[in-house]
């Protein structure tokens, strides 16, 4: 061998070993929300830079549109496809219409999960849900119940009409209020949409305030609609005979919490959902889990979670804050 052929040789041996010890490129893993500015997804979004740190070698994409649609999403996952990333976390703005992109993604070897909202089974290899739904939806009408005494008329200020989440625990909040005689004298009068739009959601709560003179709650299930609903019955004079309660940020509602209009809501925690989506995405892009039923991650602080049937995973159970732990847990997300 001549002398330039065995510095070829281990030139190349070097770099291929530099390549894999640290030298390698970062794995680009893309978290799509619903939509960019709200705090929900920053929180999401902590946990998620945080694992990405902890596990190395991993770099997170945040991004999303600025309203929550599928269009945009769509778009947005179409650019992600032509970028190579490899790994697409979402959080679905609607279950049917993404599936078509995200199979084209998945045919093109990008695994795709969603979090938080789901894409129907066919568009994803897992969904990591943050709790079981139906125990949100009873948990919701629980809730409200508690706020107005069982009784009287109480109305929805949602997010997105066709957000997978939502429509999921509405669904089980109008079975709860069929089936549990506990709830026999409390009646759900409307279904509004606020988009995650602060002032939508505004409008939609005060519209509805004017509209029910006999309303004693409303319910929002969405962290934005929450504190948007909160502030309308402020606003309306309502504070003391109409309550809030819903699925919020313990940072963002506290406010009505100290004003008396709301006296109980729930919510997991969504630094941990965003954690450990990265690291159910990184074990997917590694082909450790194919994410069938039976298959465990082992997701670092957040210890393992199992896949279930249908490429099921659930994070854990919702908090329920009030004026007692409020103070505790507004410093955390
Ligand atoms: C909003 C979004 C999100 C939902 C929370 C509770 O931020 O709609 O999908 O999980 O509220």
């Amino acid at each position: 061998m001549n002398r330039k052929l065995i510095f070829a040789v281990l030139a190349i041996f070097a770099l291929s070993l530099f390549s894999s010890t640290g030298f390698a490129k970062d794995l680009k893993i893309a978290l799509v929300v619903k939509n960019l500015g709200n705090g929900f997804f920053e929180a999401s979004n902590r946990g998620a830079q945080e694992a990405a740190k902890e596990l190395g070698g991993v770099e997170v994409i945040y991004t999303g549109p600025t309203t929550p649609t599928a269009e945009g999403q769509i778009e947005i996952i179409r650019s992600l496809i032509a970028q190579k990333v490899d790994g697409i976390i979402i959080s679905a703005n609607d279950p049917d219409s993404l599936v078509t992109i995200t199979k084209r993604a998945m045919q093109r070897g990008i695994p795709v999960m969603s979090y938080d909202s789901g894409i129907n089974s066919q568009g994803r290899i897992v969904h990591l849900a943050p709790s079981d739904s139906k125990f949100i939806g009873y948990q919701q009408v629980e809730l409200m119940g508690q706020a107005i005494d069982y009784k009287g008329e109480f109305a929805i200020v949602s997010a997105s009409s066709q957000a997978t989440n939502q429509n999921e625990w509405i669904g089980f909040m109008k079975e709860a209020l069929e089936k549990d005689a506990k709830y026999k004298d409390m009646k759900l009068v409307a279904v509004t949409y606020g988009d995650d739009q602060t002032d939508k959601s505004y409008r939609e709560a005060q519209a509805l305030i004017r509209k029910y003179p006999e309303l004693k709650g409303i319910e929002a299930p969405t962290s934005v609609g929450f504190p948007a609903s909160g502030k309308a019955v402020i606003d309306e004079g309502k504070v003391g005979s109409i309550y809030v309660t819903g699925l919020g940020l313990p940072s963002e509602v506290a406010g009505y919490v100290k004003k008396d209009v709301v006296k109980n809501f729930a919510l997991w925690n969504p630094v941990d959902l965003g954690y450990s989506s990265v690291y159910i995405m990184k074990s997917l892009i590694n082909k450790e889990i194919a994410g069938k039923n039976g298959d465990v991650v082992k997701a670092g602080r957040m210890g393992d979670i199992p896949v279930r049937e249908d490429g099921l995973m659930v994070m854990g159970s919702p908090f329920v804050f009030n004026a007692e732990n409020i103070d505790e847990w507004s410093p955390v997300f």
